[in-house]
């Protein structure tokens, strides 16, 4: 249990982050925790492996990429202990594989749509939208990219770390200034922490002002999502959280205690409508948001939205 618990506790403070990092994680650790439990009945086995992923799907709200990831990993029919644990491990072990073709397919498909010469800016650290950009640039295509800081917690930083690695050139810029920059850009290249089936994409909060400003000068507004960010759950009804963070990572909460009369607003993620969105990159393919009903009950079952 300390070993999930870890998992969980470094799920919850970001530090393992994004929503196809935490997907992986979180699936990696079902496997480990069921491999090693010690259990002769099958009743406490269910109980274990049920409060197991109730306690990881707690951890953060909002990318369905990590309910997904649970329950796929922690699905078994044996009623026996031994083959129960045996089909968990598998189902994990297949998801985790699943997510890294996946980064693989959406790399190499969307980077077809990258031209020479483009310039992309792009929001926040989506390994899936990195993939696109570095595939492309491996390609041989002439790119540059704008990549946003992302604040409060300054994302950005990793993805131009990142793409420094790769040598592409990039340029860092405050969020703020997406409007301004739009008139350079090509094309934005975002990922996404859930689509829901009427085609929105829940991102890291600014993902929708670079959408509106893409649409106003009319430019390629792109998402790269794995089919298991799409949510079954929004088939049966049940709207996507928005998790809001603490205020201390907007500002330092000895300055906020001298304020009274102040509150922090800190939502860390928005929803952008299906309108703004051109296409979304998947790993089976380039499908426009009006098929996602179509991916979530062809690649994920609409039963895993828990009627
Ligand atoms: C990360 C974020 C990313 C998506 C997609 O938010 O919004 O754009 O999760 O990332 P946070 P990926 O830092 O709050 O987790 O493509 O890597 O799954």
């Amino acid at each position: 249990m300390k070993k999930v618990e870890d998992i969980a506790e470094k799920i919850r403070t970001m530090e393992i982050r994004g929503a196809g990092r935490i997907a992986k994680a979180a699936a990696g650790a079902i496997r480990d925790y069921a491999a090693e439990l010690d259990v002769v009945s099958m009743e406490e086995f269910d109980t274990r492996i049920r409060d197991v992923s109730d306690l990881l799907i707690s951890t953060r709200p909002t990318a369905v990429s990590l309910p997904n990831a649970v329950k796929l990993a922690s699905k078994y029919s044996s009623g026996n202990v031994e083959e129960a644990r045996q089909e968990i491990i598998e189902n994990a072990n297949r998801f985790i594989e699943r997510a890294d073709r996946a980064l693989e397919m959406i790399g190499k498909i969307g980077a077809r749509r990258i031209q020479d010469g483009d310039v992309i800016m792009t929001h926040c650290n989506s390994h899936a939208a990195l993939s696109i950009i570095t595939t492309a640039f491996e390609d041989g295509k002439d790119i540059k990219v704008l990549a946003t800081e992302s604040r409060p917690r300054r994302q950005g930083l990793l993805t131009i770390r990142h793409l420094n690695d790769f040598g592409v050139p990039t340029s860092l810029i405050v969020d703020s200034s997406v409007r301004y920059h739009m008139k350079e850009v090509d094309k934005v290249v975002v990922g996404a922490d859930a689509i829901a089936a009427n085609g929105a994409l829940v991102n890291k909060i600014g993902t929708s002002q670079l959408a509106l400003a893409a649409h106003e000068a009319r430019k390629s507004f792109m998402v790269a999502a794995e089919t298991y960010k799409f949510s079954p759950s929004t088939i049966v009804g049940t709207p996507i959280e928005i998790e809001e963070r603490a205020a201390e990572e907007v500002i330092d909460p000895a300055v906020l205690a001298e304020l009274p009369h102040v509150q922090v607003k800190n939502p860390a993620f928005d929803f952008t409508p299906s309108e703004y969105i051109d296409m979304i990159v998947t790993d089976v393919g380039i499908i426009p948001p009006a098929m996602a009903y179509t991916v979530i009950k062809e690649h994920l079952g609409w039963e895993l939205g828990d009627l």
